[in-house]
């Protein structure tokens, strides 16, 4: 069975999980506490060098870090997987996409509003600026998902699942849903595919 490594509340770990969910892939969760440093214990390192979560260990043995790795192996052969040499490209295109317009923005902004939220006064300077990066990558999701009911081929894929992983809880980083109306329909339009799960809750009971 795969095994997935994961933090509770990250929207990267959360795509692997919620892939698994919806094409009923037997796994088992085992959580890392990055607010304890759990990824940079030895025995964890041992595993996954980068020390970092999600990571993926699957049945066969092979170690996989990068949430958007991680979909692309668990959705292959499925409905999930984009169907065309195209649409595999297109996918490739809005998972970079999501991982240097988006990811790195709204992440640490959401990170120390929501999850650190005693660090966000002190990094209100910070914040403010990863929330103007985040909104150019929401103009231009907006535009996309405005003529088009899905992220690539109209049809719901990892394309979607790789955007939707922190950009469903971009309110939280402190952006306005108000403004990218067609993010906010896409949002419900993901939500109500089969098998999903809501995103993990922010921290483990003591
Ligand atoms: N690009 C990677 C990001 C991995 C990453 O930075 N994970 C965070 C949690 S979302 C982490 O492990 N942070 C703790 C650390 O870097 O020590 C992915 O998509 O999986």
């Amino acid at each position: 069975m795969d095994t997935l490594f994961a933090t509770f509340g990250s929207g990267n770990c959360f795509k692997a999980h919620l892939v698994m969910e919806q094409l009923s892939i037997a796994h088992n969760v085992r959580w890392i506490d990055v607010l304890k440093g759990e990824q940079k214990a030895p025995d964890f390192l041992d595993l996954n060098p980068n020390g970092t979560v999600p990571f993926l260990l699957t049945s066969q043995g092979k170690g996989i870090t990068e949430s958007n790795a991680m979909l692309w192996y668990l959705a292959k052969g499925s409905d999930l997987f984009p169907q065309s040499n195209m649409a595999e490209t297109e996918t490739i295109q809005w998972m970079i996409f999501e991982q240097t317009k988006l990811e790195p923005f709204i992440s640490p902004a959401r990170f120390f509003s929501v999850i650190l939220p005693e660090r966000k006064q002190e990094m209100a300077g910070q914040i403010k600026d990863w929330q103007g990066r985040a909104a150019v990558g929401m103009e231009r999701l907006n535009a996309h998902l405005s003529a088009q009911a899905f992220m690539v081929d109209n049809r719901y894929s990892i394309a979607d699942i790789a955007i939707f992983g922190y950009v469903h809880v971009a309110d939280e980083a402190g952006l306005d849903f108000g403004l990218y109306p067609a993010i906010a329909q896409w949002i419900e339009r993901v939500e109500d595919q089969s098998g999903y799960q809501q995103i993990l809750s922010y921290k483990p009971a003591a």
